[in-house]
């Protein structure tokens, strides 16, 4: 059930950073890191946004397999 919650978080989150650029990448990191370790794997990043964005997960992880919340504010455009 809460994963269910979280998982459409995560994805309004994803569509309204594609759409707008301007949500908070914290937020939606913590709620796609389901065991908080602080790296999103390929398994947790395809379990929130689909099997559809299995190409885009390299791009955001880089060569590690990993997704860092560095990763994520770059991919996302608060790299600063
Ligand atoms: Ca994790």
């Amino acid at each position: 059930m809460l994963k269910a919650t979280l998982s459409s978080l995560a994805i309004s989150g994803l569509l309204a950073a594609t759409a707008v650029a301007q949500t908070d990448a914290a937020t939606i990191f913590a709620a796609i890191d389901t065991n908080a370790d602080g790296f999103v794997t390929e398994m947790e990043f395809l379990a929130y946004n689909g099997e559809d964005s299995k190409d885009e997960f390299p791009k955001i992880a880089g060569d590690d397999g990993a997704i860092t919340l560095d990763e994520m504010k770059a991919y996302m455009g608060e790299g600063q």
